[in-house]
């Protein structure tokens, strides 16, 4: 039998920095890439239906695409009540959009599911995705730079491209794990 849960995840980071491509890629199983360049201009939310590995667990994740402009930020919250995780994506090319990662988790924390006890877990799942491996030599963040911000904030660190379709599905694969790990299934 198929449990299934539903989580809210913000996907957040910078302009450009490929966001909208990712759950493009996501959601057309790496068939679709949009070269277009095509400003968020407000929330999207998709829906994604993952699997959980090694069960008959299904969950489906929410995904909220956001603008990532700076005028948003005060009203993006709003529309984030009771987020589950975070999606943080920065640009190997913008030392610009690795330096804000931080700022985006923070946003995210400030509007995640409150904890149900004192003394129960107050972090969020999430992950650090490292966009546009695929332009190599304009790549100015390096893998361990990407590690060392994302164990900091205790999150999963991938890397790879929306273009080429490259982690995008471990990436959300992991997300929707450790989310299913925290909560307790009827079985
Ligand atoms: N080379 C390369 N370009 C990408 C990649 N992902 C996104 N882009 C490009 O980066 C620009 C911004 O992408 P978009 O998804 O709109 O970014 P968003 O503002 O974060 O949603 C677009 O021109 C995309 O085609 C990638 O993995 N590699
Ligand atoms: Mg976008």
């Amino acid at each position: 039998m198929h449990e299934i849960a539903l989580f809210k995840i913000a996907v957040v980071g910078e302009s450009l920095v490929g966001k909208t491509s990712i759950i493009q890629a996501l959601l057309s199983g790496g068939t679709k890439f949009s070269k277009n360049y095509v400003m968020t201009s407000d929330v999207a939310v998709n829906v994604k239906d993952i699997i959980i590995p090694e069960s008959k667990d299904v969950v489906e994740l929410l995904l909220y695409d956001s603008a990532g402009n700076i005028l948003y930020e005060d009203f993006l919250p709003k529309f984030w009540n009771g987020l589950n995780a975070a999606f943080v994506v920065f640009d190997v090319t913008s030392k610009e959009s690795y330096n804000s990662i931080r700022k985006w988790v923070d946003m995210v924390k400030t509007v995640q599911e409150p904890a149900t006890d004192e003394a129960s877990d107050c972090s969020i799942p999430g992950v650090v995705f490292a966009n546009k491996t695929d332009l190599v030599d304009r790549r100015i963040i390096s893998s361990d730079e990407g590690n060392f911000v994302a164990s900091h904030l205790g999150f999963g660190y991938f890397e790879g491209t929306a273009k080429n379709s490259i982690s995008v599905d471990e990436a959300f694969t992991y997300l929707a794990k450790e989310m299913h790990n925290k909560t307790n299934f009827v079985v």
